[in-house]
């Protein structure tokens, strides 16, 4: 054997062995200078479902754009274009760009329908795992996997007209889209309503694509939009906003509990204050009630609660320039640095 020969043969199974996935999340740029972008999946009678689960991770970047319509920018779902008014998306998941909720919707007949709403603020620059489920007459919304909010439908069935499966925007009138700025991934629809522990328990995971009742499944891994399922859901991408950026769901807790909590927030009211410092010392040096959460109070994030943290609070409120509580604060997430601290599952952080 030559040794060319013999180089080719070592040469091209490194050549066709499969590289390894890359984790991607989806990125639409949507603003007011006129980039917008958006991603198309062709109608299918098979994602028209009356009881169904819609999951998706979002970090939002930005307002989007609405052209002074409404501030719900849409997530993902079936929205009906080329109409105008009310309830016209047989059912789809939001971010309200004003209030900065989340919320799902979903229409019974044209100009009737259902939502519910988070308790909850979703900044820009944060992330949340957001499902909404439907079971045939209750509609539900959870975040990071745990129930916001349900409401029961006036009317039974969702009504379908015909409509592409859009992520990233949707048709308010004539022309008019509700683009959604910012990060989605691990898009998901399901033939059921899941529960909570069904939702808490994958929603770190990558799925394989084969999981009962899973009717489609984007993940954006290697900056694709492939159906994951093998049922041919597959996404095009509409205008020059679509792009892919680092993955920002956390693989590596798959099967963990989410546990989430607001550094600052040390009284647990949802809000970061002179409050949470008076908290902090009255728990430490007069007998005050226990915090519910150690590292929300925990503000310089050393993996102890101690007179420095509610002194750091003070200078974080009071002089310009000092460090804020570190991360994740501003937004309600996990520990960045796992410590022995208690915390439990806070009354305002999904
Ligand atoms: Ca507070
Ligand atoms: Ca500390
Ligand atoms: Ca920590």
């Amino acid at each position: 054997m030559t040794l060319t020969r013999r180089l080719l043969l070592l040469l091209v199974p490194a050549l066709c062995a499969p590289l390894s996935a890359q984790e991607s999340s989806l990125q639409l740029v949507n603003d007011d200078v006129g980039t917008s972008g958006y991603v198309r999946v062709a109608r299918d009678p098979g994602l028209e479902l009356q009881e169904f689960t819609l999951e998706a991770w979002i970090e939002p970047n930005g307002p989007g754009v609405s052209t002074g319509g409404p501030s719900g920018r849409f997530i993902a779902g079936i929205p009906q274009e080329g109409v105008s008014g009310s309830a016209i998306a047989p059912y789809g998941l939001h971010w309200n760009s004003a209030t900065h909720e989340v919320y799902g919707y979903l229409s019974t007949e044209t100009g009737s329908g259902v939502s519910t709403y988070c308790i909850c603020e979703i900044e820009p620059g944060c992330r949340v795992h957001a499902a909404m489920t439907f079971e045939g007459s209750t509609l539900s919304l959870y975040l990071n996997g745990r129930l916001q909010s349900s409401e029961q439908a006036s009317l039974p069935g969702i009504t379908y007209y015909g409509n592409d499966f859009l992520i990233g925007a949707a048709n308010y009138a004539f022309g008019y889209l509700r683009r959604y700025d910012g990060k989605v991934e691990e898009v998901r629809v399901w033939d059921y309503a899941r529960n909570e522990e069904e939702l808490g328990e994958t929603l770190n995971c990558s799925l394989t694509g084969t999981e009962t009742g899973l009717v489609a499944y984007w993940d954006f891994t290697d900056g694709s939009l492939a159906d994951r399922t093998g049922h041919g859901h597959d996404g095009i991408a509409v205008g020059t906003g679509v792009g892919f950026a680092a993955p920002f769901v956390d693989h590596d807790l798959c099967g963990e509990e989410f546990l989430t909590f607001s550094r600052g927030d040390c009284n647990d009211d949802g809000m970061f204050n002179l409050a949470d410092a008076v908290f902090g010392l009255a728990t430490l040096f007069t007998g005050g009630s226990a915090a519910v959460c150690d590292d929300a109070c925990d503000s310089n994030d050393d993996g102890t609660f101690n007179i420095s943290d509610p002194v750091w609070m003070l200078s974080a409120l009071f002089l310009s320039g000092a460090p804020q509580p570190l991360a994740p604060f501003p937004c309600c997430d996990v520990d960045p640095t796992p410590d022995t601290l208690p915390c439990a599952v806070s009354s305002n952080c999904p």
